[in-house]
């Protein structure tokens, strides 16, 4: 396999908007995060994703975009932008931006002139399409809710949007529209930008049809996915993407990619792929329901270990994917994946071990590294997201009460990882000194960066030291390129396997259950590497012998000897 740049690289995501504030508007901003390069430095993270920064009106939190060659002015200015590149540059440290064009904002010129005249120039950017008999062109429910064709005021138009009614969805079909992406997506990379997340890019395939489906819920819609999975050839649109863009700059992308088809892994992320790698979504399926949140199920130990393996050895035949936990699409990781007697720090480390050191990309989220977790919400006039808000209606659609439906919500809601940065036990966990936009967990003079600063057992110095020895010069080889091999799949509780490479052999083990395990130990250990539990005493050769105690929680990374390969 021919070695990449990127591939023993650790990435962070930040959520600008919740990130730091430095003006007191209650908006996250580029200074704040600049102000915190030094702090991601010592974390030991290379690659920076930042979640939207363009213009945008944040009907979808920036994922709406209305200009993409300027700054959102809640963030800053392009010199600002340009001081952050800057910045990172000196500290070696990559920028990589959130590149949203399935869609853009119906406030985009582009729109704008469209629906002045969807017969016109510009209309070719987009989907307008007359309606059946005073019915939408087609049947299918958009992600957000509502029909994905919106009509179009004094005409018998519509125009076609899979998110929000404010994301038009661009016309890929149409070359002139491909070419203004490639001219702005090689503007931002002769920046200096080493990269790009791609969002939702899927979807740019459409069936050109546009099919009534059959119906899945009672709406008497279908899931607008349903469609992408029908629709075929989305592979040259997006190696066109590549040849004309990221493959000239040597740039790392990791694509958002929903409802791939069975075998197309290789085309993805192989060594010709068209991306550097896609994000691993395989265990955040699990808890996916079938008509929503409502009737989504809780994740399942065992069914979760298996995922993760199964997907680890399917990747492994083919590339890279990019390891997470958690987004900002998704609930924070240690409420999802962890019991209840777990959703502490000890628990937090033992996921984040297991999750950082598997063979992959890590991307850790924001606020991740200190174990963040879901906050309580109250009302629903609390959340702030598009989705969260869909989904709630759904809930109470389908008979739940309010308490139910704020239920489901809570446990799901996109805002559970966009509460603001907790820095500090002081005012608004010292992530604004005006009024946050979004509420601030409660738990914050509880989890915070300055108490765990000082604390070195804290679950920020734990992930110092687990991204430390990832990227160590004796281990960073066989925690980039080491096989994964999955261990003892038996046992009741423990999520285990080893990295293994011609000269090494690591064995990573948790003990997700409440009660002490013991584990026969396969091959003789030479060090622990890591424990969020025990001291252990290297001096005194105190490494486990034929048999591994693990308590409730608690996770070790072992290096067997040279015998044991
Ligand atoms: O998400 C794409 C996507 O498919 C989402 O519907 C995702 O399944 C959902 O958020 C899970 O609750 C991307 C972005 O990550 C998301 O923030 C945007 O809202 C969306 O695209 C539209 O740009
Ligand atoms: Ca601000």
């Amino acid at each position: 396999m021919e070695k990449k740049w990127w591939h023993d690289k650790t990435a962070y995501q930040i959520y600008p908007k919740s990130f730091l504030d430095t003006n007191g508007d209650g908006i996250g901003d580029l200074r704040g995060i600049i102000s915190k390069l030094d702090y991601l430095k010592d974390l030991g993270i290379d690659i920076i994703w930042l979640s939207p920064i363009y213009k945008s009106p944040f009907v979808d939190q920036g994922y709406d975009i209305s200009d993409y060659y300027a700054i959102a002015e809640e963030f800053g200015t392009m010199e600002e932008f340009d001081e952050l590149l800057a910045e990172a540059k000196k500290r070696d440290m990559h920028i990589i931006m959130d590149l949203v064009i399935n869609h853009c904002s119906d406030k985009h010129e582009w729109f704008q002139k469209a629906l002045a005249d969807p017969e016109g120039e510009y209309g070719d950017y987009f989907y307008f399409r007359k309606g059946k008999n005073g019915n939408p062109p087609s049947n299918y429910r958009s992600y957000f809710g509502g029909n994905c064709w919106e009509p179009v005021p004094g005409t018998d138009m519509y125009y076609f949007h899979m998110f929000a009614k404010e994301q038009p969805d661009l016309n890929w079909e149409n070359p002139k529209l491909r070419q203004e992406i490639y001219n702005m997506v090689n503007w931002w990379l002769e920046k200096g930008l080493s990269g790009f997340r791609i969002d939702a890019i899927i979807n740019i395939k459409k069936d050109l049809a546009f099919p009534n489906l059959e119906p899945d819920g009672a709406d008497g819609m279908a899931s607008c996915w349903r469609m992408v999975e029908n629709a075929e050839g989305v592979g040259e649109l997006l190696e066109d993407l590549k040849k004309h863009t990221f493959q000239k700059y040597d740039a790392f992308t990791v694509a958002e990619v929903f409802n791939m088809k069975k075998g197309e892994l290789n085309q993805f992320i192989g060594e010709n792929g068209h991306f550097s790698t896609i994000f691993d979504f395989s265990a955040h399926s699990l808890s996916d329901g079938e008509h929503g949140w409502y009737d989504a199920p809780d994740i399942d130990f065992k069914k979760w270990r298996e995922t993760v393996a199964k997907s680890q050895l399917e990747v492994e035949k083919y590339g890279f994917e990019a390891n997470i936990i958690e987004n900002h699409d998704e609930p924070r990781g240690v409420s999802r994946f962890l019991p209840e007697y777990g959703k502490n720090p000890a628990g937090s480390k033992m996921l984040g071990t297991i999750s950082v050191l598997l063979r992959g990309i890590p991307f850790i989220y924001q606020g991740q590294e200190i174990g963040m977790q879901n906050a309580l919400w109250n009302n629903v006039e609390e959340f702030d997201d598009i989705n969260t808000k869909d989904q709630y209606q759904l809930a109470r659609a389908a008979g739940l009460s309010n308490e139910d439906a704020l239920y489901v919500c809570g446990k799901m809601s996109r805002d559970n990882a966009r509460t603001p940065m907790q820095w500090s036990g002081g005012k608004n966990a010292g992530f604004t000194l005006g009024t946050p936009w979004l509420k601030v967990n409660s738990n914050y003079p509880e989890i915070n960066v300055e108490n765990q600063e000082k604390d070195s057992n804290s679950v920020l110095n734990y992930y110092r030291k687990l991204v430390a020895l990832r990227k160590s010069p004796a281990y960073r080889e066989v925690f980039t390129y080491g096989r994964f091999v999955p261990a003892y799949e038996d046992t009741e509780s423990v999520m285990a396997y080893y990295r293994v490479e011609e000269k090494k052999r690591i064995m990573v083990a948790g003990n997700f259950g409440k009660e002490t395990v013991e584990l026969k130990l396969d091959f003789p250990v030479k060090t622990v590497l890591l424990s969020n539990l025990k001291d252990w005493d290297m001096e005194n050769r105190q490494v486990p012998k034929d048999i591994l105690t693990l308590e409730s929680c608690e996770v070790v990374v072992l290096e067997c000897g040279s015998s044991c390969i």
